[in-house]
């Protein structure tokens, strides 16, 4: 059998590395075939998920960003400063969270959506036209985020003018003006040659980019054991290498940029700088109880239980 995976990025960004690796893994170990959609090839963020939801892809990659707006509860990853920066225990999260392994499955599946995995992409940073170095120099700057509730506020916080928009719009909106900044993850600036259109990138280490794959709920359900053992171990197998595949990532592709284009500004902000930003975490937090679903409190609290479990958490 063909099985359809769908995923947000280009084959040779992080998401399409990981579901390289997936497809990879289940050829080898079944008789059943992989075909990959890289970003682009149906539709926007939104429209792969409706697909998988519909059971014409069997599997999909969307990040919390975009799914927030349909599982509440999948907000909680744009608390800032709430994931640690520290990759092992970032990574110690991922594999050991039980809000990740045992609360969001059951929101998933109301869905009709199997969890099968979150794995973190990588330290978000912003970028911009202008250099940012406290809350005040985001006024008046339309940030684009994705089309998360929470992430608008978290950016409101910020001092920003947030602008949810999905990612095709986002180099062509820098370019003409109608937004002046944006956030994601080193490799996808570098990829997507996003200091192209805004040549400050400004470190906070408010978040690293969480997403998940999912497979079609009635799809995975139906399956006889052995094959979703093969998935399962295949899920397994790509996170291990994802995890890998991201050593000295961020560094590099910040060298890349400044290779690619000498004129960018790329800025860590200090302790003292990092402050207010970091101030806002409360309001945002309590934001989320408010919007974040029946189950907000719980997968709140356990997630800093879990945060708690792997070191001190807290700073990203
Ligand atoms: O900003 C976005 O919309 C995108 N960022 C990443 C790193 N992956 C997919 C997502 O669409």
């Amino acid at each position: 059998e063909t099985w359809r995976y769908a995923f947000e990025e280009a084959l040779e960004e992080v998401q399409g590395k990981f579901a390289q690796k997936f497809k990879e893994e289940v050829e080898a170990n079944s008789d059943h075939e992989i075909q990959l959609f890289p970003f682009g090839t149906l539709g926007e963020s939104a429209d792969i998920m409706e697909q998988a939801q519909s059971g014409i892809l069997q599997f999909v990659d969307q990040s919390p960003g975009f799914t927030g707006a349909s599982i509440p509860e999948a907000q909680v990853f744009f608390v800032p400063y709430l994931l640690p920066a520290e990759q092992s225990q970032l990574v110690e999260f991922f594999r050991t969270s039980k809000a990740i392994h045992e609360l969001f499955p059951p929101l998933y599946a109301d869905q009709g959506l199997e969890l099968l995995t979150m794995f973190p992409e990588g330290e978000v940073m912003m970028t911009t036209q202008e250099p940012v170095h406290s809350p005040e120099d985001l006024n008046e700057v339309k940030f684009r985020v994705m089309t998360n509730p929470l992430l608008v506020d978290s950016y409101e916080a910020f001092g920003a003018t947030p602008t949810p928009l999905p990612w095709g719009e986002v180099y062509g909106a820098l370019q003409t003006g109608i937004i002046q900044g944006q956030e994601n993850p080193a490799f996808y600036l570098e990829s997507n040659k996003l200091y192209e259109v805004a040549s400050h990138i400004t470190r906070l280490g408010h978040n690293n980019f969480t997403t998940a794959v999912m497979a079609n709920k009635d799809f995975y359900d139906e399956l006889p054991d052995e094959d979703k053992k093969v998935i399962d171990d295949a899920i397994a197998a790509a996170f291990d290498y994802i995890v890998e595949y991201q050593e000295g990532l961020t560094e590099e592709s910040l060298a890349k940029i400044q290779e690619a284009k000498s004129d960018v500004v790329i800025t860590t902000l200090t302790e003292e700088e990092r402050a207010p930003f970091k101030a806002t975490a409360e309001t945002v937090e309590k934001k989320f109880l408010e919007i974040g679903g029946a189950q907000a409190q719980e997968i709140l609290d356990q997630m800093k239980a879990d945060l708690a479990a792997v070191g001190e958490g807290g700073e990203a």
